[in-house]
């Protein structure tokens, strides 16, 4: 427990650029809600690493005033403690209206970074959608930030423009058991456009890992597993189209919905604009689940490319919708049925995964699933117009993404091969090197981690060391 001192800002004023700025340092509650009040654009609030209790009577709702500048946004960071914990938000016990963070449309251009958000719910009190943030507000930036165990883990409106969730860790959101009110969801978006890149979303816990009433998403290099209802969807609106690529998405084993990709809840507006998917791999985990499935009040056009579909189920597209399905280049099992607009597929059991069943789902060398992707894949952007798209971000475990590596022919899928890079981190460095040896289990043998196996014959022997040695590229 950090000692706290009496005056809770200690205020530094720095020189930041041509404008002068001031560094607000902040240890409570009543610190925090001062800063807020006295912030100018360009201003910075460190909040120190504790663990503050958000209480009905500090009256979250108000703490927000004042705006940055889209050239000086207004930031808001955490300091993390020794151990590298963030600081922490926790509205345990306390009725929240909407959002711990409830950021007024007058308040726009703040960055956030490097905090915890936790227990922000209704209870019965307010309705029963509490979020960490509740983003009114034009070009807000949540950045590795955690939200966990709140009614949803963040909530946008359509007041909001530019809204971008850069990686954040969302697990454990969504309403108690028994709650009256609407699902939740561990995102549910409706910003005019939300860049979502680089994040670990998993676990929500009745309703989506993400939901979206946005005119135009970006989601990118994300991985998702482990929804309670289904793992992604344009639940309406989409009218400036949108984009997922180099995302993992991997069914829930016990979700109460078989949709993995959701077009469409049903509300009257429905979905329109088009979806591209590039680059992703997207998991089946049961037998009924069907990967992409539509609501006849969609009329989203489907583009695809270079995604991998593996995993226990056949249901590939199950779509009631009118839009068109077209693109090519990508991975399915046998016995799909593939619409005959989307063109070169591949069909095999196994597009060679490190390991199908730990599972991991980088590439091996000898992946089937290497190499063969179209070097040009188009996306219809947010203004209609046809642009190639390369996947330029790959999902890190955790919470993390680092530039995709090319070697000239882009593999199927969320993650480009590069033999020897053991940890995944797109690099062949003395970091691998030391995961290499370690692996090493002697002749003949299988090694601890199988990307050491260079060269796919089942072992880690010196034909291996010279593959890895010749791959050596050093770090970034
Ligand atoms: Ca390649
Ligand atoms: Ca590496
Ligand atoms: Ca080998
Ligand atoms: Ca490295």
């Amino acid at each position: 427990m950090l000692v706290r001192s009496l005056g809770a800002l200690l205020l530094t004023v720095v020189v930041s650029g041509s404008a002068w700025a001031t560094t607000w340092n902040v240890t409570s509650i009543t610190g925090l809600k001062n800063a807020l009040n006295g912030v100018i654009a360009g201003d910075i609030i460190e909040i120190q690493y504790d663990v503050y209790q958000v209480t009905t009577a500090s009256d979250p709702k108000h703490w927000f005033k004042r705006g940055g500048t889209v050239d000086n946004p207004i930031i808001i960071r955490g300091i993390a403690n020794a151990q590298g914990d963030r600081p922490v938000l926790d509205a345990n016990g306390q009725a929240i209206e909407r959002g711990i963070f409830y950021l007024w449309s007058y308040a726009p251009n703040y960055v956030v970074e490097n905090l915890e958000f936790r227990n922000s719910r209704g209870r019965n009190v307010y309705s029963n959608n509490a979020a960490a943030a509740y983003i009114l507000a034009d070009n807000i930036t949540f950045r590795n930030c955690y939200s966990h165990d709140n009614d949803n883990g963040w909530f946008s409106s359509s007041s909001a423009d530019n809204t971008l969730l850069e990686y954040c860790h969302t697990a454990y959101n969504g309403k108690p058991a028994g709650y009256p009110g609407g699902l939740t969801h561990n995102h549910y978006v409706a910003s005019q456009s939300i860049t979502v890149r680089g994040c670990y979303i998993h676990h929500s816990t009745e309703g989506q890992n993400f939901k979206s009433r946005a005119s135009h998403v970006v989601f990118e290099g994300n991985l998702v597993e482990n929804d309670g209802n289904y793992c992604w969807e344009l639940a309406s609106n989409n009218v400036d189209n949108s984009l997922m690529i180099g995302n993992v998405i991997v069914k829930g084993p016990s979700a109460s919905n078989s949709r993995i990709i959701g077009l469409c809840d049903g509300t009257a507006s429905g979905v329109h604009g088009t979806l591209t998917m590039i680059n992703n791999t997207i998991v089946a985990t049961a037998g009924n689940n069907r990967y992409v499935w539509s609501h006849s009040l969609a009329t989203t056009d489907l583009v695809l490319y270079n995604n991998v579909f593996y995993g226990s189920s056949l249901n590939v597209f199950d779509l009631y919708g009118s839009g068109t399905q077209t693109g090519s280049h990508n991975w399915f099992k046998p016995g799909m049925s593939v619409p005959a607009g989307i063109t070169d597929s591949l069909f095999g059991d196994d597009p060679g995964f490190v390991n199908r069943f730990t599972p991991e789902y980088h590439l091996r060398a000898t992946a089937g699933a290497r190499d063969v992707g179209t070097n040009t894949p188009q996306w219809l952007n947010r203004y209609d117009v046809w642009e190639t798209r390369l996947p330029q971000w790959q999902y890190l475990k955790h919470a993390w993404a680092t530039p995709r590596p090319s070697d000239g022919q882009l593999d199927m899928g969320a993650y480009e091969c590069v033999v020897g890079d053991i940890d995944y981190d797109g690099d062949v460095d003395l970091d691998d090197l030391t995961e290499f040896t370690s692996a090493m289990n002697g002749p003949n043998q299988m090694p601890g981690h199988l990307a050491a196996d260079c060269d796919v014959d089942g072992d880690c022997d010196l034909v291996d060391v010279a593959i890895f040695t010749a791959n050596f590229s050093g770090p970034y």
